[in-house]
């Protein structure tokens, strides 16, 4: 006779087919069902909060739903930091987690519930009359809600003989918000103010993407002359590149944050304007009118004057329809005589350059600093031509991830990453990789970026990357010797810096000892094994680490704005 264990099991694998976890007294009957009676992949990690962080990468990058197990009490309280970035960040994943018997609290148990419902995660308990049934409910609530559930299997329930597995429901999900009245209302005249701009600009992030608003985007873009550009998550949404100015925010190109500046009228689509898009208000020229398009229920930034809800293809459509239907022509075609054609501007798009305004301040010439050590922006866009054009980039958090941000061009949203920046958190890259593997075909290369700090707190799954990745896996290691984002912001305010540095750690060396090749790169030459790397197939190759001694007085400009924000 099937138990709770099995009908849940056999229940999330209906939806799920990557499950990242580690094993304990709370789910392992949980595991053996999955692994007998389904045919879900289990993928062991070294740190429970990597199950999490790995199951968020799975869907970042796939869109795709993935689940996390743990063991009660210790194993999951190890979630806690991943859970709360998967809530902050929106994003859908299932943990199954051990609980407390339904007879009460044992010495050893704590309060999973409230623990959860801290960081933002609702828990769903299962019960001897309904496993499966709650099963499918939680993973109806995670993705129709785009947030992280847990569901608890109670200790004494797991092993009941529950009955056959029931007849499941297909899952009931919504569908895309449908604009509010008012937005509907709005409509004509958002349009209006973007025909008669005479600088629009149109700013999409990751809720774009999400939407599939790109195609629509574009039409948009097209209609009214507007140049384009993204947030940092967003990044390769709108299909034409020659007339987007890559990414706002501190990771921006200097001439291209100047542009944006100029705007006169700048509509944002699924993008939730935090303060490193915003670069702390002075995104926007204050003359600027400012519409946002979200789901979110009200506007996010109090610079935003006009707030559209609801979904941004859905709005991206209706206000490219309406656009074609104003009773003037906002402009000639390319090419035709303006007086003929009834146009009455240049599209602001067309006079100017976007490539050259992506442009990123360049490093020193040969790679070295005065100090002799590697210039993180020479070699940035060094690796950027050796890396593999499919690749998957996942990144953790600090003051590096400028380099790959500002240097590695990204082809979709969903190829850069980036598991902690909601919750600003260190420490979420390395376990990162594993997600990212399930998730995409034996073709795609995934690229760790991390820096020593928190390369070092999230050592455990060093282990999992490299064995999950293979030769399909390559870590960078920007190795300054320190907490670099602390050192910029309270090592130059004169604070004791003890507590900011590190020794300089061999990430090479801990890579070999864990089945990789290492390569110290000290020197742009030491990179050519990577140019031999990534021309060979990734089943003739070992997982390659590369430890970049970095020179940390290099500050990236973001980091700058965040110095003054805090200054
Ligand atoms: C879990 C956690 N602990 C501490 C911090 C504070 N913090 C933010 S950035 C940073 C330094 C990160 O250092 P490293 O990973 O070496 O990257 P770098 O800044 O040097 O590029 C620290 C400690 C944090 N954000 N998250």
């Amino acid at each position: 006779m099937p138990t709770a264990a099995q009908h849940v099991a056999i229940a999330l694998a209906r939806h799920v087919s990557h499950v990242f976890g580690v094993m304990g007294n709370g789910n392992a009957y949980f595991l053996d069902a999955l692994l007998r009676e389904t045919d879900a992949t289990y993928t062991a990690v070294r740190h429970e909060a990597g199950a999490v962080v790995a199951a968020d990468a799975h869907f970042r990058v796939s869109g795709r739903i993935a689940a996390a197990t743990t063991t009660y009490g210790a194993g999951f309280t190890n979630t806690l930091t991943a859970l709360a970035e998967a809530a902050q960040a929106r994003i859908p994943l299932v943990v199954v987690v051990g609980d407390e018997p339904t007879s009460g609290p044992r010495a050893w148990d704590v309060d999973q519930i409230a623990l959860a419902s801290a960081v933002g995660a609702r828990t769903y308990t299962v019960g001897r009359l309904d496993a499966a049934a709650t099963t499918v409910i939680a993973l109806e609530h995670a993705l129709s809600y785009q947030v992280p559930v847990v569901l608890a299997l109670p200790y004494d329930v797991v092993t009941r003989e529950v009955g056959p597995v029931p007849e499941l429901p297909e899952l009931t999900l919504p569908g895309p918000l449908a604009p509010t009245a008012f937005a509907a209302a709005s409509i004509d005249r958002v349009a209006a103010a973007l025909a008669d701009a005479e600088r629009p600009l149109l700013l999409a992030g990751r809720g774009a993407w999400l939407a599939g608003a790109g195609a629509a985007l574009g039409r948009l873009a097209a209609a009214t002359g507007a140049v384009t550009a993204t947030t940092a998550l967003g990044r390769g949404v709108f299909p034409e590149q020659r007339y987007d100015l890559g990414v706002t925010g501190g990771f921006g190109a200097p001439a291209a944050m100047e542009l944006v500046r100029e705007a006169d009228v700048a509509v944002v689509f699924g993008a939730g304007l935090n303060q490193f898009t915003m670069r702390f208000g002075e995104l926007f020229s204050p003359a600027a009118h400012v519409v946002q398009v979200d789901t979110a229920p009200a506007a996010t930034h109090p610079r935003v004057d006009d707030f559209l809800r609801g979904d941004a293809r859905l709005v991206a459509e209706l206000l490219a329809d309406a656009h074609e239907l104003l009773p003037r022509p906002t402009f000639a075609s390319p090419g035709a005589d303006a007086a003929v054609g009834g146009g009455r501007k240049t599209p602001w798009r067309e006079t100017i350059d976007a490539p050259a305004l992506r442009a990123q301040e360049p490093g020193a010439a040969d790679g070295r600093t005065a100090r002799g050590r590697l210039d993180p922006r020479t070699v940035a866009a060094r690796l950027a031509e050796l890396l593999p054009d499919d690749r998957v980039v996942v990144t953790d958090g600090g003051h590096f991830l400028a380099w790959p941000n500002m240097f590695w061009p990204v082809a979709e949203p969903n190829r850069m990453v980036m598991v902690g920046t909601a919750y600003q958190s260190i420490g979420l890259g390395l376990p990162s990789v594993a997600g990212a593997v399930a998730a995409t075909g034996d073709e795609t290369t995934v690229v760790l970026g991390s820096g020593d700090g928190g390369g070092l707190m999230a050592l455990a799954d060093f282990e999992t990357a490299v064995r999950t990745a293979g030769g399909r896996g390559l870590a960078v290691f920007w190795n300054d010797g320190a907490y670099g984002a602390e050192v910029n912001l309270y090592g130059l305010k004169g604070l004791a810096r003890e507590p900011m540095l590190i020794p300089e750690v061999d990430f090479a060396a801990l890579g070999r000892a864990l089945g990789a090749e290492g390569v110290v790169v000290r020197e742009l030459g030491d990179l050519e094994r990577l140019a031999e790397w990534a021309a060979a197939p990734a089943s003739a190759r070992p997982f390659l680490v590369l430890d970049l001694r970095i020179d940390g007085e290099v500050i990236a400009p973001y980091q700058h704005e965040v110095i003054r924000a805090n200054s």
